[in-house]
């Protein structure tokens, strides 16, 4: 039994080493708020909420998380007994919505569980001791592709995402994916062929990606369905996936091949493995998406891809590629294209903030 005693948030804001492009935002700056509990005994807790300033990947922010946070989460959790982190999202259950800001707070439920228990935060999930493979996504300003591709080859990188639209150039792309048959190329279209003609995504379909993710619309499944029954890539979907209940009807409905798991998208680490759970059943691909996160956020997507039914290499870049310092320490790096999993209980990072 345990009893949250204390929570608290940090606001932390730092530049980009480099602007991170999509079709739907330019970011140069980020901002996430930290979420620290504390039991009775004083142990401590993380948690990140990767909401961002404005509504252009979910309809959450910054701001509006912050006070769902403080002003609805936190009275809903502190004081209660509790004898397992899962009873997070039961106590929260009467709040519609803001996933993010249930994952920060549940986030830093489960790692405090987990130093509770003596335990690293990927062992007290079901995970298994292994490196991770290493994913960067390469998404700066189009004239530097060529040679930010190549960065991140030298870097050890051996999975890297490219960011595409109608507006691609798809011969430049095909040159680059075969002039480097060692890498793994994914492709995310974060919904930008939406309203156009099939035959536009069709052209990438002979690019060599491994997946291409989320063509369509965050509610577009039956433009999905169609795709996927046109395609050889597979389609891997990220926005349209809230719950476990969007992942049941893209099965059914055979709209996508592999999904991207993000716990903050899901609204925290129970909904998240009992996804996991159900693709493993059924067979979809998963891999750990990222959403331009400090080290805390990455440290609990790290322990999600300990669990060996995630077998597709997710964003997983190191410290160094968006941040000047990130606020963990050690700091999260990339050796021959893995990173190690922290054997220190909890999330295993301490936090410098
Ligand atoms: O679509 O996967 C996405 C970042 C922010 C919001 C949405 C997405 C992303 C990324 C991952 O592409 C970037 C990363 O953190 O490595
Ligand atoms: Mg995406």
């Amino acid at each position: 039994m345990a009893v949250i005693a204390g929570i608290e948030f940090h606001k932390v804001k730092q530049p980009l080493n480099q602007p991170f492009i999509t079709v739907l935002q330019k970011v140069q700056e980020r901002e996430v708020t930290i979420v620290i509990v504390r039991d009775a005994e004083g142990r401590e807790g993380y948690g990140e909420c990767v909401a961002f300033d404005t509504p252009w990947y979910t309809e959450e922010t910054v701001t509006g998380s912050r006070f769902v946070m403080e002003q609805v989460l936190a009275p809903l959790l502190l004081g209660g007994q509790m004898e397992h982190p899962a009873e997070t999202a039961c106590l929260f259950s009467t709040v519609k919505g803001n996933h993010m800001a249930k994952a920060a707070v549940e986030m830093a439920v489960w790692d405090l569980f987990a130093k509770r228990q003596g335990l690293p935060l990927y062992e007290f999930i079901g995970g298994v001791y292994a490196p991770i493979p290493a994913g960067v996504v390469v998404a700066g300003e189009m004239e530097d592709l060529s040679q930010n591709i190549k960065m991140a080859i030298d870097s050890g990188y051996r999975r890297i995402k490219l960011k595409i639209s109608p507006d691609t150039d798809v011969a430049l792309l095909k040159s680059l994916v075969a002039a480097n048959p060692e890498i793994s190329f994914y492709a995310d279209a974060n919904g930008s062929f939406s309203g156009r003609a099939l035959e536009e995504l069709l052209a990438f379909d002979q690019a060599g990606f491994v997946l291409i993710e989320q063509p369509y619309g965050e509610h577009e499944w039956e433009a999905h369905r169609i795709a996927r029954s046109k395609m050889t890539t597979p389609i891997c979907l990220d926005e349209s996936i809230h719950s476990l209940e969007d992942v049941k009807r893209m099965a059914e409905q055979q709209a996508g091949d592999v999904i991207v798991l993000k716990m903050g998208r899901l609204g925290g680490w129970a909904e998240t493995l009992k996804v996991v759970e159900f693709c493993r059943n059924e067979q979809i691909g998963m891999w750990v998406g990222g959403m331009i996160e400090f080290g805390v956020s990455k440290a609990h997507n790290l322990a999600l891809a300990s669990l060996p039914e995630v077998k597709l290499t997710g964003d997983f870049s190191d410290s160094g590629h968006f941040w000047q310092t990130d606020i963990v320490s050690p700091e999260i790096y990339v050796e021959h294209g893995k990173i190690k999993l922290s054997e220190s209980p909890g999330i295993g990072y301490r936090l410098n903030i």
